[in-house]
């Protein structure tokens, strides 16, 4: 164990001595940003001893490794992660109190940093996680963004950006590997030169501008087995020979321009969410990281081995979502225009090395990239591309004899773009979807003639999360209560968590369950008090729905229903209601008009009701400022009703639907994502399930939608409350503020269906289910045993669970051992 090293008296004395060295300052001297950056470096000296004994045996051993490439890494805090993998939480804080200083507030001093969005990168350092921890050798391959996900400001109940500049004082945990450093070329043209001596032709990118790729290394423990895998992000800087080059020949104007690709191109995270925009900026970003991951991880093959055509059986490359796909074409390029294959040879390489997942069946998230913008930015891929599309067609001609229409489906360029997912999906040996409903989905509908052509490529991973950072560090008091009842097994196994099946009848267990509850709550709202200014009863309901804004994703649904309640209280102030706390915390893209309108709206409720003293209390709305990996952390633990509400088939699986879940809040949600998977473990009766199915929704929209109208004028609370949006009840008496949310339930603008959430075709279905959950809930006993059985069931979830999937299906990866 790592702790078994740790020397207490040494590492104060490493603590002591960084600040003196770095700050020239005491520690009563210094801040506590000086602090975290001293602790953080006397953690990473231990950190680099495994990391070198994990390189060392992956030299000697050379496993098969797996090389995560995503544009979005969304790590959260290190710092605690790193400790608790390292089983040496407990030690470090006991060495830190000892020193005066508490680790959790140095905990805080650290930026989040927030290398992504949401969902699809949060899940990616999951995966990194487990892959340490199940000992499988892996390197996670990204961008170091200069500004991550922004930080959300609430002004006047509107989202405001704020840049984040986490790199501000330095990144303790990170290594600057200059040696690895590779050349990344952009536009310029393609001149085709025959070579009489291997009698091939020769394709010769000219004229082009191009970037030095400086990767930054970050270690990637696993839970208390010495393995530190890498997560590798690249910075971008300018070449400064070709520079001075260039400024030599006079030629000024390219020169800065090379300046300038460089400081833009790991500027920001581009913060959409299942929606692209088809950016040139983002092309550049994502070709910058394929290529020179592809480029490094080439020459860390060719360290070993000298036959490229066996690259399958060292490495393979899982694409995150199509924002990799540029891999396909790069290592076609590499091992054409570098290495000398011929192109069966080179495809048959790649076709054996790169697979895809798919995170999302929205029309709108799927990249397509306008032809002239791609083939002016990336010349000679665009032409390996090309050759891709025309022997892909051949054969589907071939499969197909004289249907055009499913060729003009299927192919990859098409209409003046290059469609992202048809690359990933014909080159990649493997194609999976990330809960089971939505790869029935993406088989029978969005991906119908894919599948259909080939099958065997299909899979389904559903995904998980890990319980280390989401229970042993976000939940404390939980996780020791877990492992005194039944040992700390789960850690590392989270199916073990069915062990507390028995003490659902335990009244004891139950009553000490409930209390870690409490006091999780009781956290929660000291959270609240301090950042919302607002008073919340720890025992009211804390009913909560955090994630990224999204129109599929309901947070209208649920404001709507907060609205319909509130009248309800209104106009008989004498009805039995339970207290309720309905939180909220999400981040709307900066350019989604109707996402930041919602959050506007929720915010404009909150002051309504909040403030309104004639209802005693009985609801009371927080927006939660800046939803993030560190304050996710302290919500979840203290949740008592999971909102996952999305319109069915719309969720592609739902990753905090499970934190929630191993955190022992029943879900509230319709049979989306993995939702559905997890009413399979808990059972109907621990959950509450509403609204249309995925059958229903896919087959209204396939038939044109449905008529609000049906609704809205033959249900009057449903109309009261929609009306409320524009008669200035939340809005000062301002009837447009709410017009377009307004519009977009009951008018149909152009193309986009009156509705197309299908929010008031579910409101009924959704108010019922909420007022089950009132019932059960005013039996705390009974509400303690569905919680509980959350947790006890919650083992599928755990994203080690889905790694070893991934391993045992697709990547087949050599486990490495590391000693003591
Ligand atoms: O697979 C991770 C995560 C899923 O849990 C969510 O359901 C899904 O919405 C999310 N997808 C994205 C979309 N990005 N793209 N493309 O984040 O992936």
């Amino acid at each position: 164990m790592y702790s078994k090293r740790f020397e207490k008296e040494a590492f104060k004395e490493e603590v002591k001595n960084n600040i003196k060295n770095l700050y020239r300052k005491t520690i009563e001297e210094a801040t506590g940003r000086q602090i975290f950056q001293a602790v953080s470096l006397a953690v990473k000296e231990t950190i680099i001893d495994y990391w070198l004994a994990t390189q060392a045996e992956m030299e000697k051993e050379d496993p098969k490794t797996v090389y995560y490439m995503s544009m979005e890494f969304l790590m959260g805090r290190a710092l605690g992660n790193n400790l608790i993998n390292m089983t040496a939480y407990k030690e470090v804080k006991e060495a830190l109190d000892e020193m005066g200083i508490d680790l959790n507030a140095v905990e805080d001093e650290e930026p989040d940093p927030a290398l992504g969005n949401g969902g699809l990168g949060r899940l990616a350092a999951c995966f990194l996680d487990s892959l340490a921890t199940l000992g499988y050798p892996a390197y996670g391959c990204g961008i170091r963004y200069r500004y991550g996900m922004f930080k959300q400001k609430i002004e006047n109940g509107y989202q405001v950006e704020v840049p984040d500049n986490w790199l501000k004082d330095g990144n303790p945990f990170e290594i600057r590997r200059d040696e690895y450093a590779k050349e990344v070329r952009f536009g310029g043209d393609v001149r085709i030169e025959y070579d009489p001596v291997t009698k091939r032709n020769n394709f010769i990118q000219e004229n082009y501008s191009s970037v030095l790729a400086v990767p930054y290394d970050m270690p990637i423990i696993g839970y208390g087995n010495h393995v530190v895998n890498t997560l590798r992000i690249w910075d971008a800087e300018a070449i400064t020979d070709f520079h001075l080059d260039a400024f030599n020949r006079g030629d000024y104007r390219h020169a800065v321009e090379q300046e300038n690709l460089a400081k833009m191109i790991v500027d920001v995270l581009y913060p959409c969410d299942d929606h692209y925009a088809g950016k040139e900026l983002r092309l550049k970003q994502q070709y910058f990281f394929i290529s020179a991951s592809l480029q490094a991880l080439l020459v860390r093959y060719k360290k070993k081995h000298d036959d490229v055509r066996k690259l399958h059986e060292k490495v393979t490359i899982q694409m995150n979502d199509t924002h990799p796909t540029l891999a396909v074409a790069e290592l076609m390029h590499l091992l054409i225009d570098q290495e000398g294959l011929e192109w069966d040879e080179a495809w048959d390489v790649t076709t054996k090395t790169v697979a895809y997942t798919n995170h999302t069946i929205m029309a709108e998230a799927l990249e397509k990239w306008p032809v002239d913008l791609f083939s002016r930015l990336l010349p000679r891929i665009y032409q390996i591309i090309q050759e891709i599309d025309r022997r892909f067609i051949e054969q589907v001609r071939f499969r197909y004899p004289g249907d055009e229409g499913r060729v003009a489906r299927m192919a990859i360029i098409r209409d003046g773009q290059v469609k992202m997912a048809h690359l990933a999906i014909v080159a990649g040996y493997s194609v999976n979807g990330v809960a089971r409903l939505h790869t029935e989905i993406l088989k029978h509908e969005e991906l119908k003639d894919f599948y259909d052509m080939m099958p065997e490529k299909f899979n389904n991973k559903t995904n998980g999360i890990t319980q280390r950072r989401f229970l042993m560090h976000g939940n404390p008091l939980l996780a020791d209560w877990v492992t005194k009842r039944i040992g700390d097994g789960w850690i590392t196994d989270l199916s073990q968590m069915s062990r507390l099946k028995k003490y659902v009848d335990d009244p004891k267990a139950l009553a000490e369950f409930r209390e870690i509850k409490y006091q999780n709550k009781l956290r929660l709202a000291e959270y609240i008090k301090k950042y919302n200014g607002i008073e919340v009863d720890p025992r009211s309901i804390f009913d909560v729905q955090v994630k990224r804004l999204h129109e599929y994703k309901r947070q209208f649904l649920n404001i709507l229903h907060v609205m319909y309640l509130y009248n309800q209280i209104k106009d008989h102030p004498e009805m039995y209601f339970y207290p309720r706390t309905f939180i909220f915390g999400a981040k709307a893209a900066a350019g989604y008009v109707r996402a930041k309108e919602t959050i506007k709206l929720i915010n404009s409720v909150a002051d309504v009701i909040n403030n309104d003293k004639s209802i005693n209390g009985k609801i009371k709305v927080v927006f939660i400022e800046d939803y993030r990996v560190s304050n996710a952390e302290i919500i979840f633990a203290a949740a008592d009703v999971s909102e996952q509400i999305s319109t069915a088939s719309k969720e592609a699986s739902g990753t905090g639907n499970m934190k929630f879940m191993l955190n022992g809040a029943p879900t509230l949600g319709t049979m989306d994502g993995a939702n559905v998977e997890i009413v399979e473990e808990v059972g109907i009766e621990n959950a509450f399930i509403f609204g249309l199915s995925s059958d229903e929704v896919i087959n209204f929209e396939n038939n044109g939608g449905y008529n609000p109208a049906d609704i809205y004028f033959n249900d009057w609370d449903i109309k009261r409350v929609v009306d409320q949006l524009i008669d200035g009840t939340y809005s000062n008496g301002d009837r447009e503020m709410y017009r377009d949310l307004y519009d977009s339930l009951v008018n149909t603008h152009g193309q986009e269906r009156a509705d197309r959430y299908f929010i008031l075709k579910d409101f009924r279905s959704y108010a019922d289910a909420q007022k089950r959950v009132e019932e059960a809930y005013k039996d705390r006993e009974g509400w303690a045993k569905k919680a509980l059985m959350n947790v006890a069931c919650c083992g599928k979830f755990s994203s080690d669970r889905t790694i070893q999937e991934y391993v045992d299906d697709i990547w087949h990866l050599d486990h490495i051992k590391v000693d003591a």
